[in-house]
Formats: structure tokens, C-alpha cells, sequence
């Protein structure tokens, strides 16, 4: 074991807590539509799966049956999951697991009001609080005096009164062991990881249960005869870092035995705000120029809405396309001055797709604007470095 293994006895203990809202985006929808509780519903289309409104009051819903398109599921009600149907699956593909399940379009600005909402109310009762995205924060509770578990009771307690919503919560020594927390007790989970629950309930769960290995880490892992956590707990360091390089090889080695001191991460500037479409069909910038021209401007018109929405201007402006065989391009810019109107940034966007030769369909169209500064602070300074914020759309489009 790590000579650092000791430090947390050493150390006063901290209490992180890791919070992550139980099937966010359907959640939000059952607060709409509380007829569909208990079914299994799909979050995933487009405004063509809008329910209709009967002359009786009765709401029709869009069933996966009907579905037709290449939209992906953004997230599954826990009665769809129990069919086979999970976050990230073709939509078409999902209604051959479950028919009969559900359809309903995504609506961000709800999601985001809610996560505004279940985030204002953790932060009256705890303020150290690291915004990890839309349904998910760590809390440091470990300045606060009251008992732990009281504390997740009334963490859970005030999102469920200023959302209806439930959440699951898990309060551990950092935030590595929070996060994989508190996905043991979902739903509605409340988790406490004490020094003892390490053999006990993290060394069975695999490799990748650990937030930073990835797919390709854990099939690497695989390969080398390490499955489950315990087993990289008990594999050796030279071993590891030969496999894995020095500094990745000896973190997989203190994570499986759950150490982890980085602080929260309070403050939450994003790295780049991006918007990106996948077609319903697969355009031809040639055939399609029209439509495809109507669909970058808008992911600009958005993009420049995120800006001033998040009070954020921005100097490099790029663009991701992605042909119909998958491969992905992206090219970029960087103007002299930040700036966050559409205009600006469809113009410098437009240069950015003039480097990339048009000659084949496309499946994917995407516009990024990064190297951000406050625009409320009016400072020209890129904030630090954190996270990225990506909203994805999957479009229907009225072509064949
Ligand atoms: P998650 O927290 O991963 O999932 P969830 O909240 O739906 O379900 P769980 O109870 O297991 O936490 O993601 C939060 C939201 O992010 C989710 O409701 C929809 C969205 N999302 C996507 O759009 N695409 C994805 O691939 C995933 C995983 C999530
Ligand atoms: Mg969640
Ligand atoms: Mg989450």
C-alpha cells in the first residue's frame, strides 16, 4: 500500500458528501405529466413526441413503438431501465426492448431550472459546494457540527421540498469514495462509506466504477487481469505503473484503496460553451447547403444565447463536424477581442468551416466557443479552466 495510505487517520477526517439526482431529466417530467408514474419513459425526442391534449383534458403520449429517427436516449425512467433501456441507447433500438415505454422530448430550460433550484437549496444548508453539472455536487460538510447522517436526511429532505424531486447522497472521506457512493443506494439512496466499507463494498464493484477510468482503462485492465476494484488494490505498484505510465499507474493504485485529497473545486467557471446537432438525416453540404446553413446559424444563435445567459464572452470560436463514416473534424479561431452575438459568431464559425473540405454527407454539426472571460466582472481574463458545458440536441428535420 501507498505510504500516503495512513494520512486520513492522521489527518482530521473530512466529510465530503457526493449528491446526484435520481433519473433527472424524466424525473423533471413526471412533475408534468404525474399520470406517467410507474411506467417506463424515455427522455429523447424531439418536439414531434410532444404529448397532445385530447378536447377531455386527457394527455396522448408518443410511444417508442411509433418512434422512427436516429435520436439517442438521454435518460430512462427506473421502470424503462428495468427493460433493458439505458441513457446513451439509440432510441430505435430501445423500442424493441420497450415498445410500449414512453416517449417524451427533451426540454433543457426545465432541467436547468431545477438544477438551479435543488443546487440553491443544498447551498442554504451547506455553502462549500462544487458544481460537478447539471444533476450532481459535491458538498464538504466537514466544518459543520451535526451528525452525518442527520445531515443527508436534511440535505435530501430540502431537495425534495424545493423540487418534489428525490436524490441520492453519499457522505465519505473524499470525494473519489462519494462519488462511487452514491450510486450503490440508488434511488433515493442515502450512503454512508466509513474506513471499514472499503474492502467490503468497494473492492467487489469493477474497475470502472472509479470516476477516471474510462472505457479503455478498464478494458486495458481487463486484459491484464484486473476486474474489480479490490483487484487493482492488490496489484503491484511497478506493475501497474509499467502498464500504465508513472503517474497514472500510481493513481490507479491510491484510488483503489481510496485515497483521494483533492479539495472541492468551488467555484464553477465552464471552459467553453457549445452547442451541437445530430440530423435526423445525414446532409449533403452541397444538396442540403440550405438546411444546413439554417442549422449553423442557429447552433450560433444559441450558443451566443448561452453566452449572455451565463454572462460569458468568448475569443475562440470552433466548429465540429462529424461525416456520415464518424470521422470527426473540428477547426478553430481566436479573435483579437472576447465577444458572445450571434452574428459575430456565425462570421468567424463561417471561417472556421471554409478550412475544411465539404465534399462529403454529414452527420453532425457543432459550434464552440472557448478561452471564456466573466462578462459581469468585465474582467478580459479567462477564468480558470474546469469543466465544459455541452448541450446536445438531436434534430428532426423534415428531409429524406
Ligand atoms: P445521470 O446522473 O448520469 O443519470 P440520471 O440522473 O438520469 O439517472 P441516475 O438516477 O442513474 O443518476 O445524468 C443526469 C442527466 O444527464 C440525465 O437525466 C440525462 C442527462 N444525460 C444525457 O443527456 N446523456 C447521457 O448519456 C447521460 C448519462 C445523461
Ligand atoms: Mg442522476
Ligand atoms: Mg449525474
Amino acid at each position: 500500500m501507498p505510504a500516503t495510505a495512513a494520512r486520513p487517520e492522521e489527518s482530521p477526517a473530512r466529510r465530503i458528501a457526493h449528491l446526484d439526482m435520481d433519473a433527472f431529466y424524466a424525473s423533471v417530467e413526471l412533475l408534468r405529466y404525474p399520470e406517467l408514474r410507474g411506467l417506463p419513459v424515455v427522455i429523447g425526442g424531439s418536439r414531434a413526441q410532444q404529448p397532445l391534449t385530447l378536447a377531455d383534458g386527457e394527455r396522448r403520449f408518443a410511444r417508442l413503438r411509433d418512434y422512427a429517427g436516429r435520436g439517442v436516449i438521454t435518460t430512462a425512467t427506473y421502470e424503462a431501465r428495468a427493460l433493458g433501456v439505458f441513457s446513451a441507447m439509440g432510441i430505435m433500438k430501445a423500442a424493441r426492448l420497450a415498445p410500449e415505454a414512453i416517449l417524451l422530448p427533451v426540454d433543457f430550460a426545465a432541467y436547468r431550472h431545477y438544477s438551479q433550484l435543488f443546487k440553491a437549496a443544498v447551498a442554504k444548508l451547506a455553502p462549500q459546494i462544487e458544481d460537478r453539472g447539471i444533476d450532481e455536487i459535491y458538498i464538504d460538510l466537514s466544518a459543520l457540527a451535526d451528525d452525518t447522517q442527520m445531515l443527508a436526511q436534511r440535505i435530501k429532505d430540502a431537495v425534495r421540498a424545493a423540487t418534489g424531486l428525490s436524490c441520492s447522497i453519499c457522505i465519505a472521506a473524499n470525494k473519489l469514495l462519494a462519488k462511487i457512493g452514491s450510486d450503490l443506494d440508488k434511488p433515493d439512496g442515502l450512503t454512508l462509506l466509513t474506513a471499514d466499507d472499503l474492502t467490503r463494498r468497494i473492492w467487489p464493484l469493477p474497475a470502472r466504477k472509479i470516476n477516471g477510468i474510462g472505457p479503455k482503462a478498464s478494458e486495458r485492465l481487463a486484459v491484464l487481469g484486473i476486474h474489480s476494484i479490490g483487484d487493482l488494490a492488490q496489484a503491484d505498484a511497478g506493475f501497474l505503473q509499467q502498464h500504465f505510465g508513472r503517474s497514472y499507474g500510481r493513481w490507479l493504485l491510491a484510488a483503489a484503496h481510496g485515497i483521494d485529497e483533492r479539495p472541492l473545486s468551488t467555484s464553477s467557471e465552464p471552459k467553453s460553451i457549445s452547442r451541437e446537432t445530430t440530423f435526423e438525416h445525414d446532409l449533403h453540404p452541397r444538396d442540403d447547403r440550405q438546411i444546413l446553413g439554417g442549422i449553423f446559424t442557429a447552433l450560433c444563435t444559441q450558443v451566443a444565447d448561452d453566452l449572455r445567459r451565463k454572462a460569458y464572452r468568448g475569443r475562440t470560436i470552433g466548429i465540429k463536424l462529424r461525416f456520415a463514416d464518424f470521422q470527426t473534424v473540428t477547426r478553430d479561431l481566436t479573435l483579437p477581442t472576447a465577444i458572445d452575438d450571434a452574428q459575430g459568431i456565425r462570421r468567424a464559425a463561417g471561417e472556421c468551416l471554409r478550412r475544411v473540405p465539404l465534399d462529403r454527407k454529414l452527420r453532425l454539426l457543432g459550434v464552440r466557443v472557448s478561452t471564456l472571460s466573466g462578462r459581469r466582472a468585465g474582467k478580459d481574463r479567462a477564468p480558470p479552466l474546469q469543466r465544459e458545458l455541452v448541450f446536445t440536441e438531436s434534430r428532426e428535420l423534415g428531409v429524406d
